[in-house]
């Protein structure tokens, strides 16, 4: 389905997937209440040089544009967001990883968490975002600041993100281990490891 009779090209839209306009709120549990005086989000785990943002720190950086497509593993595609924030690899080129890190978890305000091959994150779409369409990122959309994963599906986009953990090996998260693909691209319908 093509909302409001746009034609939108096939390939544009990974297998199995219908473009919206409108941006469902897909959560596990409620909102967190999060006081951004209190806020932080770090880097942490397997990493030389551990980073540790505050709120006023994170404006401060938060220069980056990155316009992608959104896919929900449900079906639903959302096309040409406009995220800003700050790009996830820079922020880990100041961790200095050592080549012994190979998987990251994202660990979230609320408790939610999830998985990702370090290599995901070090693509130059993926963000830390605090807005989206030109206004702040909404609570229920994972304000003050949600991950971006544009090249995955959105379940690997951690809103309300807290931490990113460096690890050693593959670790699942809430998804994945009920079931949810631990790489998730979506050109490949990598829906389900079981
Ligand atoms: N912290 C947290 N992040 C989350 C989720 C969640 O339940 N909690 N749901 C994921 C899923 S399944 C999807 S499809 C997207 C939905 O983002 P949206 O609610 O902004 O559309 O967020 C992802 N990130
Ligand atoms: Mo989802």
């Amino acid at each position: 389905m093509v909302g409001g009779g746009q034609a939108v090209d096939k390939d544009r839209v990974p297998p199995g997937q219908a473009v919206t306009q409108k941006f469902p709120v897909l959560s596990y549990g409620q909102t967190p209440t999060i006081d951004l005086a209190a806020w932080t989000f770090e880097v942490i785990g397997l990493v030389n040089n551990p980073v540790r943002l505050t709120w006023t720190d994170f404006l401060a950086r938060a220069n980056d544009v990155v316009t992608a497509d959104f896919h929900c593993v449900t079906g639903w595609s959302r096309l040409d967001n406009r995220w800003e924030g700050i790009v996830v690899r820079d922020i880990l080129d100041e961790a200095r990883i050592p080549p012994t890190a190979t998987h990251v978890m994202a660990h979230c305000y609320g408790g939610y968490t999830t998985n990702l091959p370090l290599q995901a994150l070090l693509s130059p779409d993926v963000l830390l975002a605090h807005r989206h369409d030109g206004a702040p990122l909404e609570p229920d959309h994972g304000g003050p600041v949600r991950l971006v994963v544009p090249d995955r599906y959105a379940y690997k986009s951690a809103k309300w993100i807290k931490a990113l953990e460096l690890l050693p090996e593959n670790k699942r998260g809430f998804w994945e281990l009920h079931g949810y693909n631990s790489n998730a691209d979506p050109w490949r319908s990598e829906r389900y490891d079981f």
